[in-house]
Formats: structure tokens, C-alpha cells, sequence
């Protein structure tokens, strides 16, 4: 299966992996010092893109929005600063897919003109103007699942069946984009894990992933370094490879065999890479 994204075409007959590297001052150990002036750091940018190509990194997922767990909103402008330097910066020097990791259609807009192959919706293009920018953009959009925002998202997750009620929200969401002239085939569907959910409603939702792969569309898949890993393994978020590499595997299996196809985002690209070219080698679906 192959994924248009713009100038550019992704092969989805494996997992393909989205590398996520964050423009936001809380993903630094510095706690923003770097940041401080708002502006990004170039060459950090660069040598942080170049190593995940490098290690196997089929998209770059570039965010400039914070959306974990208690996390606060971020201005239109701060986005910008954040997002369009450095993807003017990287679509000059690489090759590669970058994906870009908004709900602002402002941000969509200037992302394309800057580079942007994909647009990564946590949100779903839920906010005003958001399917119209998109749908002219023609490029493909993830549409992800989240109960609430990020700010409050992980206080009370309620849900009557969490598989029912993600997949009729990632179905009427899809019909919204129809509507608004989004091609089917240029849309991703993710289940959002860790957005509003608690460890039962994420390992429901993984149990799942056959059933919205059958869908036909790519799904996205988001379980990298979360709480979910720390929870069943007891880890602290710099201790999770393991457990996050044993859920991408285990993500390809239960897609594919179902006759779906997948885009992992991950943090460890080298080590996600490796275990995808073992599960390629060996899989008997
Ligand atoms: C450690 C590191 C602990 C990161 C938690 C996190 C998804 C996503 C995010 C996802 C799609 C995150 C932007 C949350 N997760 N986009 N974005 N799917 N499509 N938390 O699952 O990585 S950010």
C-alpha cells in the first residue's frame, strides 16, 4: 500500500516509522533554556533530523505544541516560531517526509508552503477552519482520538465501551472530511493512546487494533515512552525502549495480519528500525 503525501510517496507494505521530534521547550532536559528567546535552535534541529534519517526514520513529526498529560495551551504565534524555522530549515537540506504535528490551520497552511508533507491532528481538524485548510492542502491527515484536552485529559477518562465510542468518533470524523473534499485514501486514523484514557482503555484499544485496521485505512500508532509502558512494566518514561519496542511489534502483527497498514511514532528510532526489519524478515501473515 502506498501513502500520497504531496511530492512525495510512502510505501506502507511495512510499518513505517514517524520520528517525533518536538520544537517545544518542555521536551528539552534544559527546562526551556535553549528556548528562552522563543527561537529554535537550528543546528540542533539539523543534527537531531539527520541522525533519525540516518537510524531509519521514514517521517519527521515536527510539533510545536506541548500535548501531554497537564500541559498548557500554546498561542498561534508561538506555534509559528516554533514550527515553520525549522521546517524551512529541514525541507532545505533533506529529502525526507515531514509531517507536521498542529491543530491550528494557520500552522497547516504555513507548514505546506514551508514543506510539510502531512498534517498530525491530535485534535482531528475538530478546530474552526481546520477541515476547509486541509482539505485544500490535499495532503493526507491523521485524524487522532482524545477524551477532553491536554491540559485535563488523564483527571476522570469515562467510557460506556472505549472501542465502540473511538471508533464511531474516528468514523464520523472521517465522513466530516469527505464532506469537505478529503480524499478517503489521504486519510490515517489513530486511536490517540494516552489521551483521555486510563491503562484499561489503552490495552482495549490495542486488543482492537485488528478491528480499525479493517477499516482500511493506515492507523497510526502512538505508544512510544507513555504512561501506559510505565504503568505494566513499572518504568520511568527514560527506561521504556523495551516495552516500547515490544508494543511496535506487536502493533505491526496484530495490523497487518488484518490486512491494515501502520505508521509508528516513536522517540527510539534506531531500535524501533531494527526490530521492524526482524519482524519484516520473519512475519508469516
Ligand atoms: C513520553 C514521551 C511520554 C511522550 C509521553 C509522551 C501522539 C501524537 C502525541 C499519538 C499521533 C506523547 C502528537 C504525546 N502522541 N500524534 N502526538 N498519535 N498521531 N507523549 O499517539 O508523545 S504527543
Amino acid at each position: 500500500m502506498q501513502l500520497k503525501c504531496g511530492t512525495k510517496t510512502l510505501d506502507l507494505s511495512n510499518p513505517a516509522i514517524m520520528a517525533v521530534l518536538n520544537v517545544t521547550p518542555d521536551s528539552f532536559s534544559d527546562g526551556g533554556q535553549v528556548f528562552a528567546n522563543q527561537a529554535v535552535d537550528k543546528t540542533k534541529v539539523l543534527a537531531t533530523a539527520e541522525a533519525m534519517i540516518n537510524q531509519g526514520a521514514d517521517i519527521i513529526d515536527l510539533g510545536g505544541e506541548s500535548t501531554r498529560p497537564g500541559a498548557e495551551p500554546v498561542s498561534v504565534q508561538q506555534e509559528l516560531d516554533r514550527v515553520i524555522p525549522a521546517l524551512e530549515i529541514l525541507s532545505a537540506n533533506f529529502d525526507s517526509i515531514f509531517s507536521v504535528d498542529t491543530s491550528t490551520p494557520e500552522v497547516m497552511q504555513q507548514a505546506a508552503q514551508s514543506g510539510a508533507h502531512l498534517i498530525n491532528d491530535v485534535r482531528a481538524l475538530q478546530r474552526p477552519k481546520a477541515l476547509e485548510v486541509a482539505s485544500r492542502l490535499d495532503l493526507p491527515v491523521c485524524l487522532m482520538h482524545m477524551q477532553n484536552q491536554p491540559k485535563t485529559m488523564q483527571h476522570q477518562p469515562d467510557y460506556q465501551d472505549v472501542v465502540a465510542e473511538v471508533a464511531e468518533f474516528l468514523q464520523q470524523r472521517k465522513l466530516q472530511c469527505i464532506s469537505a473534499g478529503i480524499k478517503s485514501e489521504q486519510i490515517l486514523l489513530d486511536p490517540g493512546f494516552g489521551f483521555g484514557k486510563t491503562l484499561e482503555h489503552n490495552l482495549a484499544l490495542f486488543a482492537a487494533l485488528p478491528k480499525l485496521a479493517a477499516q482500511k485505512h493506515p492507523i497510526v500508532v502512538g505508544v512510544s515512552r507513555k504512561s501506559m509502558i510505565g504503568q505494566i512494566t513499572n518504568t520511568e518514561v527514560n527506561d521504556r525502549l523495551v516495552g516500547s519496542v515490544t508494543m511496535a511489534v506487536l502493533a505491526a502483527q496484530k495490523i497487518y495480519r488484518a490486512g491494515g497498514s501502520m505508521i509508528l511514532r516513536v522517540h527510539d528510532v534506531k531500535e524501533t528500525k531494527q526490530a521492524m526489519q526482524i519482524w519484516q524478515a520473519t512475519k508469516q501473515l
